[in-house]
């Protein structure tokens, strides 16, 4: 049955080479029909593979492997029926379309330029009305909740189907995006600390739905690995946008997925074929493009690009020219169809060859404008999200082709401006009523009004049972976790204790009350270690054996260093998620752990341990998202301060952290100096965050400088949680007198100055720990306005006023960070506040050479209180121009902020 007897280059070498190839396609294809007909999908596979190998053999590779042709993953005749009533539910997805519409168009009508999105729900009503109808559950005795991550900009389809199912109001709706009304209103986004009972996950920054989607799926496992929650069917869904995949952090973790088997996992990527200004991939497909992407990450792919208008025309492609047609189409050209002609579609798309244009023949060109895309089918939908939710071993990605503005007609469908829709004029209206069949009268609907049919309607009625049946509403959130069990006070005991003459860092201090808590009794379970590769940094090697690393394979390999005490030991029921080099990954764990008390009623105590550098402005989007997320936990900065850091220079010293921390609501951040101030802050944050269960975030920030821990002094507890007590009192009584306010390792260097200052110059110098300035901010701002909106009351003190009442002394602040933190609180010290911070970029060099170049060190704090004194008038020119000497004091030196 081969062509051997007419080889082109031989015997027949008259003919047409294009005709030859014609019939050499049809033979193979039908040697492949006749396998795929009497044999097993496997026995196709390897025939498939075979030819493969053969072809690369001889050097032919080929070009993307991990592309299967541009249709449909799930052919026709493997569909299932489709389980309920496709025309309650069509009737269901027009009334959620109009009201979504409805709250931009209004919103915008009443308060012009407060925005809003139509196009993107358009194209993905669809997706969510199968996922509402069938598939996402709402939690009950028999299923937890799935978690659904809903595309932030397609929220006003949420909220108008939430209107349909009577869980909101029209006055909700009607406050879409102006959440300052009398009675509140709709988020703009999703937002759980704006609307805590509904919205679970923060979606609407691009690129932290699919990370956070990713690490919560791995900690749902991690859960049920550690035996803290039962083995259920929980599934997680990201419902996401084609231009989102554009994100480095959409795609970085996708193999996280797939090394960890999530096939709790399922992304839902609406491949509208744009984004903000217009195609996602003009010149390419992005389907193709995101298909052979997560195909190589180990994802199971399922792409839904046709309706079912189109298997017919499939079917009869007999030579697969319809299908090079279609993959030869360029996603720009598409977007162009949507927006043109049966005609231009006829000419330009069946046109390309004999056989597709004769398909075309038998369509009217109205038929051809309405065939429709995957996306838009419920059927094929249905059947993509089934086979989604049943597949196992790995995570899915459903690849659903839609149209951006879908039903918007010549007010957007298709067309670049398209998202930034928020208007349509009254014919517009009216279109999309007819489009969608919404039974209003023209004048009624020109007024965009929010339709609900009656309750006993069978629209209604068959939503809410699904619902039911489904197990309830989403989106919902909720709060529902028991305060967990103070740790036996023994943990704190040792750091309270002090180190005696040992040299010791903080670091080691939070990781040693890290190994106490983790075996402590009433909280060790709930304890969550997350590193991005830095333990050996931070010297918690030593838990690794202790606690082990998890992995929900365990451990297949003999580990290297098995016969050391220390050894890198996986387990299934690990308890540190060693994520490897991936600060958004690890924000993301945080994430999902700090909030397992909503999403699993399972209280869950994160400690992330990071570079300090590598934190807040690298992750600083996914830090902000946690807050708006209410998770709880702590986040410990090691090898902080930029000169407290040795040797790694620019890249590496962190003398900011804290400024970006200072902007970010519900965020604790602190600067301990001492051990017995890490023990006070963790103790502290414990009992908020998860027995009084605030929605707090806790920053340490620690050192890797080693110095002898004091024992901590009595009554200093509230000063270090309030942000600052007094360290040293001065026993001089006689002189002029300072206060000089140290943070972290520069404490050290303000008590050096104080000697210096006490035995050379005779003056009093005491000496502050200042644990946060954040604190004494956010204890004088609201004094402050405390103090503005009560004119009529005694004024209030801050804190800083409290702690200097009727002392006069002029404050040097020094820290390792950069002088506009302290400068936030200047106002409230007595008389002028000098602030010595490290401004500019670090250097790598020892700390002493580097406090000297940041004018941080003993020296220049001790310069810094004798001229502050000399400009209060208490001491003499004379006086400071001998410490100029005295002191070394480079008044040449380079000004480190100008390198
Ligand atoms: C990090 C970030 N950058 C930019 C934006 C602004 N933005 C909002 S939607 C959007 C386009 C979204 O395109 P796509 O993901 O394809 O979603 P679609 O609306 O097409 O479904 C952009 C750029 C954002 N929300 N987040
Ligand atoms: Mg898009």
């Amino acid at each position: 049955m081969f062509l051997t007897t007419i080889h082109p280059h031989s015997k027949i070498s008259f003919m047409d080479k294009k005709k030859y190839y014609d019939i050499e396609n049809r033979e193979w294809l039908d040697s492949l029909d006749y396998i795929i007909e009497n044999e097993e999908p496997e026995r196709v596979q390897e025939v498939l593979h075979l030819l493969r190998v053969r072809a690369q053999k001889h050097g032919i590779e080929f070009m993307r492997p991990s592309n299967t042709p541009y249709i449909n993953t799930i052919a026709a005749e493997e569909e299932s029926p489709f389980p309920g009533s496709r025309e309650l539910e069509r009737k269901i997805k027009s009334l959620v379309r109009w009201n979504a519409m409805a709250m931009v168009v209004r919103a915008n009508k009443e308060s012009d330029g407060i925005g809003g999105h139509i196009s993107t729900y358009a194209s993905a009503a669809t997706l969510y009305e199968i996922g509402f109808n069938h598939f996402f559950r709402g939690g009950d005795d028999k299923h937890p909740a799935d978690l659904v991550y809903f595309q932030g900009h397609a929220s006003p389809g949420m909220y108008a189907r939430s209107f349909l199912e009577g869980r909101l109001s029209e006055k909700d709706l009607h406050n879409f995006r102006q959440e300052l009304r009398e009675g509140g209103g709709l988020s703009s986004y999703p937002h759980p600390r704006l609307m805590p009972d509904y919205w679970q996950f923060p979606t609407v920054s691009m690129g932290l739905s699919p990370i956070m989607a990713i690490y919560q799926a791995r900690f749902n496992k991690y859960l049920e690995d550690r035996g803290l929650i039962k083995e259920n069917e929980q599934k997680v869904w990201a419902m996401v946008g084609d231009g989102e995949m554009d994100e480095p952090e959409s795609m970085g973790a996708l193999t996280v997925a797939s090394r960890e088997d999530l096939d709790n996992l399922i992304f839902v990527i609406n491949c509208n074929l744009q984004r903000l200004d217009g195609p996602v991939r003009g010149n390419g497909k992005v389907i193709q493009e995101l298909e052979a992407a997560y195909k190589g990450a180990g994802w199971n792919v399922i792409k839904v690009i046709w309706g079912a208008d189109w298997d017919p025309l499939l079917r009869k492609d007999k030579n697969g020219q319809l299908v090079r047609i279609m993959e030869e189409t360029p996603d720009g050209q598409y977007q162009k169809y949507v927006a043109s002609s049966g005609d231009y579609i006829r000419k330009d798309f069946f046109g390309k060859s004999q056989e597709t244009k004769k398909l075309a023949e038998n369509y009217s060109d109205e038929q051809l404008e309405k065939l429709r895309r995957g996306g838009h089918d419920p059927q094929k939908v249905f059947n993509a999200f089934k086979r989604a939710a049943e597949h196992k071993g790995s995570p899915t990605v459903i690849l659903a082709k839609t149209i951006k503005g879908y039903g918007l007609g010549e007010a957007g469908e298709g067309r670049n401006i398209t998202h930034q829709q928020k208007k349509l004029n009254e014919k517009e209206l009216l279109y999309f009523r007819d489009r969608f069949g919404i039974p209003l009268s023209d004048d009624d609907a020109m007024k965009a009004p929010f339709y609900r049919p009656a309750e006993d309607s069978e629209e209604i009625k068959y939503l809410k049972k699904r619902r039911n049946e489904l197990g309830g509403f989403l989106p919902k959130r909720q709060e529902k976790s028991d305060p967990l069990k103070a740790p036996d006070d023994k943990v704190y005991k040792e750091l309270l204790a002090g180190s005696g003459e040992r040299d010791f860092a903080t670091t080691m201090a939070i990781v040693s009350l890290l190994g106490k808590l983790l075996s402590d009794k009433n909280i060790g379970k709930r304890i969550v270690p997350i590193v991005p590769d830095e333990s050996r940094t931070f010297g918690m090697d030593a838990l690794f054996r202790k606690v082990g690393i998890y992995s929900h394979t365990g451990q297949n390999y003999e580990p290297v260093d098995k016969d050391s005490l220390l050894y890198y030991k996986e387990a299934t029921d690990g308890a540190i998620l060693e994520e490897g080099i991936t600060e958004a990954g690890c924000m993301s764990s945080f994430i999902a752990a700090g909030t397992s008390y909503s999403t699993h009623s399972v209280g869950m105590i994160p400690f992330f341990i990071f570079y300090s550098m590598f934190g807040f402005q690298r992750v600083g989007d996914l830090i902000w998202a946690a807050a708006d997320a209410r998770a709880r936990g702590f986040m410990v900065g090691g090898t902080s301060g930029r000169t407290t850091l040795a040797g790694e220079g620019l890249q590496h010293t962190d003398g900011h952290s804290h400024l970006n921390a200072m902007a970010i609501p519900h965020l604790k951040a602190y600067d301990p100096a001492f051990a017995y101030e890490v023990a006070v802050i963790v103790k502290e944050g414990i009992r908020r965050m998860f027995i009084d269960q605030e929605d707090l975030m806790y920053y340490i920030t620690v050192l890797n400088e080693k110095y002898p821990m004091p024992k901590m002094p009595g009554g200093v507890e509230d000063g270090i949680l309030k942000g600052m007590y007094r360290y040293r009192k001065s026993r001089k009584r006689s002189g002029e007198k300072v206060h000089l306010m140290g943070s972290g390792a520069i404490l050290n260097e303000a008590l050096r100055a104080a000697e210096i200052l006490e035995k050379d110059f005779g003056l009093i110098a005491d000496v502050w720990s200042v644990t946060s300035y954040k604190e004494l901010y956010d204890n004088a701002r609201e004094t402050e306005r405390w103090n503005r909106l009560n004119p009529d009351k005694e004024a209030r003190k801050t804190y800083i006023e409290e702690c200097f009442e009727g002392d006069e002394a002029r404050c040097i602040a020094a820290h390792d960070y950069v002088k506009a933190i302290p400068m936030t609180v200047c106002r409230w010290f007595p008389g002028i506040l000098t602030v010595l911070g490290t401004d500019g970029f670090g250097r790598s060099d020892n700390r002493r050479a580097m406090r000297d170049y940041f004018e941080v060190d003993d020296k220049h704090i001790a310069y810094a209180a004798l001229h502050s004194l000399y400009l209060n008038g208490k001491v003499e020119k004379k006086t400071v121009k001998q410490a100029v000497k005295e002191l070394k004091i480079d008044k040449n030196k380079d000004n480190p902020t100008d390198i």
